[in-house]
């Protein structure tokens, strides 16, 4: 069953974070009306004001990118926050778009819903056959709750609802943030500040070797079209690269291309997480999709963005500690 966006109103829920604001430039070659909500408009974890701005704004599709999103310390360090705000976020915006007659819906999860061991690289039938890497539990309980909203208002109402599962994704409009920001633009950033403080040494977490999967956002985007359009099925799809490397390896790459000479020191009382994470993407690419940008294409992409909106972006801090980046390239278009 296929879904045509062609004069639709799509609904992107956190269109300010990366994610959400890469699904927004991509949805701009589609010939669709793009609804968006600004977070002092609509609180996404107030189940009453997300359903009155559904039934108000009627949404054709829903594309689900609004989540509290964090590095490995900012789960580890919020438990509470990521598993209530990620919980709410879900459920709300789920039962609302299926209560104002949404005709498709795309949630986004996270490869961290996996056991911490599953067999690499990790196939989608792997989701709850083990114990989750205890650094990020929090969030992938409230993303497994939220495939399996998917999967449930599929069963008993028969909506068009699924789930993609991204790995760890990078690109214009991350959070820059050292406490609560991923691995890839906490690297960009110290080392482009030990580069222009001529500093002789930059501070990588952890040992180094945990192995990680990264795909630059755009890709993700497109994916995201992709299925919306194409998908109709119960069980989630994972959307890798491919790309996957050890987290040394990366800060070298990361320091190339920044153009950082200094050295490398490895903390190891920071947590390293999940050893490894690499995703088995084969039913994507069955489907006939592939991504267009490798790890070192997108890492420069991605350094040229960060220069661009360092200069133009804020980073601001919000009521629980994190800092979130806003880019300043995602518009409103109907908030
Ligand atoms: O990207 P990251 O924070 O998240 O960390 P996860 C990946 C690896 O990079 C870990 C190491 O082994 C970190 O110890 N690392 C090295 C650093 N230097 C740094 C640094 O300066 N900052 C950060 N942040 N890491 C997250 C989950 O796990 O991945 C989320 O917590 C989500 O729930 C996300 O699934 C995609 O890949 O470990």
């Amino acid at each position: 069953m296929t879904v045509s966006l062609s004069g639709k109103r799509v609904w992107v829920s956190g269109h300010r974070g990366m994610v959400g604001s890469a699904i927004v430039r991509r949805l701009q070659e589609e010939n669709c009306e793009i609804l968006t909500a600004g977070r002092n408009d609509l609180d996404l974890t107030d189940s009453a004001a997300v359903d009155a701005w559904v039934q108000t704004n009627k949404p054709d599709v829903s594309i689900v990118a609004a989540a509290k999103v964090g590095g490995i310390m900012a789960n580890d360090s919020l438990p509470a926050v990521f598993l209530y705000q990620n919980l709410m976020i879900s459920a709300n915006v789920i039962h609302a778009s299926y209560r104002g007659g949404v005709e498709k819906l795309l949630y986004l999860g996270s490869s961290c819903i996996y056991p911490r061991l599953a067999p690499q690289p990790i196939h989608e039938d792997s989701l709850l056959t083990g114990p989750l890497e205890p650094t990020n539990e929090w969030y992938a309980i409230a993303k497994i709750a939220g495939i399996k909203l998917c999967q449930a208002y599929r069963k008993q109402y028969g909506a068009d609802f699924i789930s993609a599962m991204p790995t760890n994704l990078f690109g214009p409009g991350d959070n820059y943030d050292l406490n609560s920001s991923h691995v890839m633009p906490a690297l960009i950033r110290k080392m482009h500040e030990a580069k222009l403080a001529s500093s002789p040494s930059v501070e990588v977490w952890g040992s180094g070797t945990p192995l990680r999967e990264f795909m630059y956002v755009d890709d993700l985007a497109d994916a995201c079209i992709f299925l919306t359009k194409t998908y109709s099925d119960a069980p989630h799809v994972n959307v890798g690269s491919g790309d996957e490397i050890s987290i040394r390896d990366l800060a070298h790459l990361t320091a190339k291309v920044v153009g950082f000479e200094g050295d490398l020191v490895f903390d190891a009382s920071k947590p390293d997480g999940t050893p490894r994470k690499l995703m088995d993407s084969t039913r994507l690419h069955d489907m006939g999709w592939s991504g267009k940008h490798g790890l070192e294409d997108g890492l420069r992409l991605a350094y040229q963005t960060f220069l661009a909106e360092g200069a133009r972006g804020e980073v601001r801090a919000i009521n629980d500690g994190i800092s979130t980046f806003e880019p300043t390239g995602a518009r409103a278009v109907n908030s």
